[in-house]
């Protein structure tokens, strides 16, 4: 057959299919026509779409603005682009000035707790600075980044961890490299002043990072941003990050065994941990978690335990770019997921992540420990106990 029969037969083709998706709407369209009794066309009254209604809740009705201002068709048709209106929108961004319009926005705001308040306040700032840095850590390109969140006191846990899970090594071409988060605890709010002896410690170590803002259990969400800022700026070329809390156990050479053996198409949006599904904001004031009705309401998207996960270098680049389109949420966790979600990825559960320990029975076999990747809480004297044990050429699991 000639090119230009060929051509011929497709535009047939192609033809019949139109003419038969015509005859489908037609046929659909006088059917589903929507008449009353007296056969009459019923002409809907208003809009079909509803405009979103703006939020009770102080988070999801800020939230609500920053998507509107992101959101591009809107601003075309105010004849704008992103960045005009980002910019002209700048204050609503980035202010790191006490916003006391709060206190007038928030009903019962003057009754809420004061970590509340301190974090109302203070929602719009993000960019504190690093009081001590390893702009060095990553020239190596690592392969494996652990970042784990602690906090200035805690110099028994860190030491622990160098000396544990926590080793920077090179097994074959895969290097393992290591960085403490911390904040400031500031002796304003009356702690006694160790920040000679974090300096000292950073010298020794060089893994410590540090930033200028207020370590407290709200502003582990500002770790969470700062830490996905130093990665794209210090350590774009990582290819895993593990983060997670000073108080566990991780079973580095697992989690090695585990990515090695990873397709570079599931590499690249890995995000696995200890996956909450379903879950929502705590209304009972005596828990940690708790978050007012005024605050937030809705539910979580599915999220990984704060106490560790693990994900590739190339999602930390793509968090930090939605940063500055989530709004900072008061436990870090959930606001993690959040992230993920406006990349419209979620985290997945993998197995190997115990958060919430293993059973009583089997803590004192070290076996239990030869597959899992990560169990909490685990002491500094237990997590050096086991990684000796996990070490021994003998052990037979
Ligand atoms: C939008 O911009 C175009 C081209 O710059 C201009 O012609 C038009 O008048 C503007 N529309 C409005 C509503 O400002
Ligand atoms: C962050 O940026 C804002 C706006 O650019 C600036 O006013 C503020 O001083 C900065 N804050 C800190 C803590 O560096
Ligand atoms: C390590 O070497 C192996 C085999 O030579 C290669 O397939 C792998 O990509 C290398 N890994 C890294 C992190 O360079
Ligand atoms: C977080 O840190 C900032 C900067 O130090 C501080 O102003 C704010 O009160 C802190 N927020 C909380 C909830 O502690
Ligand atoms: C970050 O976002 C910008 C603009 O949306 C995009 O051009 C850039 O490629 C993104 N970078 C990454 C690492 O995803
Ligand atoms: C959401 C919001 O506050 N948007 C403002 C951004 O800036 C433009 C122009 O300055 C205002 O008209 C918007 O209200």
């Amino acid at each position: 057959m000639s090119v230009g029969r060929r051509r011929l037969k497709l535009v047939g083709v192609l033809m019949m299919i139109n003419f038969f998706i015509y005859v489908i709407v037609e046929v659909s369209r006088s059917d589903s026509q929507d008449k009353n009794s007296k056969g009459q066309l019923i002409i809907p009254q208003g809009k079909f779409w509803t405009k979103r209604q703006q939020s009770a809740a102080h988070w999801n009705r800020e939230q609500q603005r920053l998507d509107r201002l992101y959101n591009p068709i809107l601003n075309l048709l105010n004849n704008a682009t992103v960045e005009e209106l980002l910019a002209s929108n700048a204050s609503l961004l980035n202010s790191c000035d006490r916003d006391a319009s709060v206190e007038s926005s928030i009903k019962d705001f003057q009754n809420l707790p004061d970590r509340f308040k301190d974090f109302l306040y203070y929602l719009r700032c993000k960019n504190y600075s690093l009081v001590l840095d390893q702009p060095l850590k990553c020239k190596d390109k690592p392969f494996l980044l652990l970042a784990i969140k602690s906090l200035t006191p805690q110099f028994d846990r860190r030491q622990a961890i160098r000396e544990s899970w926590g080793k920077e090594l090179k097994i074959n071409n895969m290097t393992v490299v290591r960085v403490f988060l911390l904040g400031d605890t500031p002796t304003a709010d009356n702690n006694p002043d160790l920040s000679g002896m974090v300096r000292y410690e950073s010298e020794l170590h060089n893994d410590i990072l540090m930033w200028n803002y207020r370590d407290t259990f709200f502003n582990l969400t500002l770790k969470e941003v700062l830490f996905l800022k130093w990665v794209s700026h210090s350590c774009p070329d990582v290819q895993f990050v593990f983060k997670g809390d000073d108080d566990v156990f991780v079973n580095t050479h697992q989690i090695l065994d585990y990515l090695k053996t990873l397709s570079a198409d599931k590499a690249k949006d890995l995000f696995i941990g200890d996956v909450i599904k379903d879950a929502g904001p705590h209304r009972d004031k005596k828990l940690k978690y708790y978050i007012p009705e005024t605050v937030f309401e809705g539910s979580y998207p599915p999220y990984a335990g704060g106490g560790g996960f693990l994900y590739s270098g190339n999602l930390a680049l793509r968090l930090h770019n939605v940063t500055s389109r989530v709004l900072l949420y008061p436990i870090d966790d959930v606001y993690t997921g959040m992230c993920l979600e406006k990349l419209g990825l979620a985290p997945e559960k993998h197995k190997g992540f115990k958060t919430f320990d293993i059973d009583e029975k089997h803590k004192k076999n070290i076996c239990s420990y030869s597959s899992l990747m990560l169990v909490h809480p685990r002491k500094p004297q237990e997590m050096i106990k086991i990684w000796s044990q996990l070490q021994d050429s003998n052990l037979n699991c």
